[in-house]
């Protein structure tokens, strides 16, 4: 992990250990660092948080809402909660709704990198802090108090890694890539190509993005079957399991056998992935936590009682193949 994301002080490595996501999940929010405000704010008013979400395009987006709407009920803090529908123009007007409503703190996973400045603007003329959840925008720093998530690039290395390590270093890659402009995609991107540089028998024939969605997954890779470089296609790097799951479908309409004439690394760690890795058709799921409820909730804690906060917090995360899936499928919370 890169070592200079850190700004260590106690109160990251406490929320370090809140975030830290392994097969046992152990992630609890009853921590030392819980502040003592709860959920009402110091005049005894109910907290109240704005969050906007990119939409429920996926299975790890699925558990990352539930795992915020579950920690905000179990804090008694009211959470105006907006579902985007993948469309960063929603979540622009959420944040705007939630300015309006004077919340308390505004929470959001923004969809891309770019566009966010002025809504982040509006928010801090409003004197509402906010708090930047899973992907980073590309904002200066002094727009928001902090930025808890995942090391994107770090997936992406580890991704690159475990093939490299299974394919001899000789593999003509399929990527699906993630939503455009998104940060995940970039990160991931940036990850996988950098571990594969190192390899010259390594290369990527064919990318494209689907979306972060099965569907698409399943559109995208039927077309890298039917193209000319096809047939050559040894290894797929998706993005998200999701969109793994739909290229596994793909592979075996067109009646070839995923995990084994096609290699297959995918990034999350859902339960789908489990599920397909102890049937042999997906090889490694590469760990992204998105039970980040607790972190958040912290932090929104955090902020309200004028604790200093890190300005990044790194989720703690694993790499999983079929050799642990089995043993781990019980004890996946997502
Ligand atoms: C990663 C998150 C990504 C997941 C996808 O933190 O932003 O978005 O990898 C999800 O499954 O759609």
């Amino acid at each position: 992990m890169n070592k200079s994301m850190w700004m260590i002080c106690p109160i990251a490595l406490a929320f370090l250990m809140l975030v830290g996501c392994d097969n046992s999940s152990s992630t609890s929010s009853s921590s030392a660092t819980q502040p003592t405000t709860g959920g009402t704010s110091s005049s005894g008013k109910k907290l109240t948080v704005g969050f906007a979400q990119t939409g429920a395009e996926s299975g790890w987006r699925t558990a990352n809402t539930d795992s915020i709407k579950s920690e905000a009920e179990k804090r008694g803090i009211e959470l105006k909660f907006a579902d985007a529908q993948q469309k960063q123009e929603n979540q622009v007007k959420a944040m705007r709704n939630f300015i309006a409503q004077k919340v308390d703190v505004i929470m959001v996973a923004p969809i891309v990198k770019t566009g966010w400045t002025p809504v982040f603007k509006e928010a801090k003329a409003a004197g509402i802090p906010v708090i930047v959840s899973d992907r980073r925008p590309d904002v200066t720093d002094d727009l928001y108090v902090t930025f808890i998530g995942s090391d994107f690039v770090e997936e992406g290395r580890r991704a690159g890694k475990w093939l490299a390590e299974n394919c001899d270093g000789k593999a003509q890659i399929a990527e699906l890539q993630g939503t455009v402009g998104a940060d995940p995609a970039i990160d991931r991107k940036k990850g996988f190509e950098e571990e594969i540089a190192k390899h010259p028998g390594m290369k990527i024939i064919k990318s494209q993005s689907g979306n972060f969605t099965r569907a698409e997954g399943k559109q995208v890779m039927e077309a890298f079957l039917k193209s000319p470089e096809g047939s050559q296609i040894t290894a797929l790097f998706a993005h998200n399991d999701d969109m793994a799951l739909g290229a596994i479908q793909a592979i075996e309409e067109a009646g070839k056998q995923p995990g084994k004439d096609i290699l297959i690394v995918s990034i999350d760690g859902v339960r789908g992935a489990f599920e397909a890795m102890s049937q042999g058709k997906l090889n490694c799921t590469v760990e992204c936590n998105p039970l980040l409820g607790p972190a958040l909730f912290d932090a929104v804690e955090a902020v309200r009682a004028g604790k200093p906060l890190p300005k990044r917090i790194v989720s703690e995360e694993g790499v999983f193949t079929q050799k642990e899936a089995a043993a781990a499928l019980p004890n996946r919370k997502y």
